[in-house]
């Protein structure tokens, strides 16, 4: 795909990114067995990826503002552009040394999130989209899965770190959906849980309590990729409200008929 300047650049700083964290992920096991444990160490390096992005990104785009995991928000002198940046989504998987983690970075115009990167720098595979353009992994372009039956479905979900104010939701989220679908995994990415919707790996994903940054880049994706994304509760954004579903064309409404019954 030929894409624009600005995705080649969200691709260049999310590589320069990745590969300060594949470096990092190596020292990680080493650290596990430390009294401290990894915990200081993942931090910095998250921290690191963080400043390589912003580097990259504000460098050349100066004027647009900036949501960042680790470095909050700052207006640009352009109101209607941001980079949204989760510079390592996954967290947890990385400090436990699980290979499933990725580099997010989104572009928002006007509200409207333009362009995306995931990048799952252990397993080298570069998710990229861009409004219009379809949805790619590396060179292949992705679709959707084109599953028709609950019964045959596997859904994605999360549980924000602590479990917090939603984990008695996301648990009656489980008692109804699993009875009637095929399985629901939880991996702790929620950019690589989009990606993989986009991809046709899962069937559709929910997530409670996420934010802006860990899903705004898998939105685009899906959205590209021939799927549907929709806020939990109707009527609210999905970056404002934190609470995202997406799935593919056909499961998508099943999927939120089940996840949108009162409680
Ligand atoms: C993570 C999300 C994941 C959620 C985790 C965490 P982080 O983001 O992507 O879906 O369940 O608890 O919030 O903190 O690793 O960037």
């Amino acid at each position: 795909m030929q894409g624009s300047a600005n995705l080649n650049l969200m691709i260049k700083a999310a590589r320069k990114a990745g590969r300060s964290l594949v470096k990092d992920f190596r020292e990680v096991e080493n650290l596990q067995v430390s009294s401290k444990g990894p915990g200081d160490f993942v931090t910095k390096a998250d921290r690191e990826a963080e400043r390589i992005i912003m580097e990259e990104l504000r460098g050349a785009r100066p004027s647009y503002g900036w949501l960042g995991e680790e470095t909050g928000e700052a207006a640009g002198e352009d109101p209607t552009r941001r980079w949204i940046v989760d510079p390592l989504d996954g967290t947890t998987n990385f400090l436990h040394g699980l290979p499933h983690w990725a580099v997010s970075i989104a572009l928002e115009h006007k509200g409207e999130v333009v362009a995306g990167v995931v990048f799952d720098a252990a397993k080298d595979e570069l998710y990229y989209a861009e409004k219009g353009l379809g949805a790619f992994v590396n060179e292949s372009r992705l679709r959707v899965s084109g599953r028709r039956n609950m019964i045959e479905a596997i859904f994605a979900t999360g549980v924000p770190f602590g479990g917090k104010s939603t984990l008695p939701a996301t648990l009656q989220d489980l008692a109804r959906l699993m009875p009637v679908c095929a399985g629901v995994r939880r991996f702790g990415s929620a950019a690589l849980d989009l990606a993989y919707v986009a991809a046709g790996r899962y069937d559709g994903y929910w997530e409670r309590g996420i934010q802006p940054w860990d899903m705004a880049a898998g939105l685009i994706l899906v959205k590209e990729a021939g799927g549907f994304v929709g806020p939990v509760r109707e009527g609210r954004g999905i970056l404002e409200s934190g609470a995202v579903i997406a799935g593919n064309a056909q499961l998508f409404e099943p999927l939120c008929k089940i996840l949108r019954q009162p409680a």
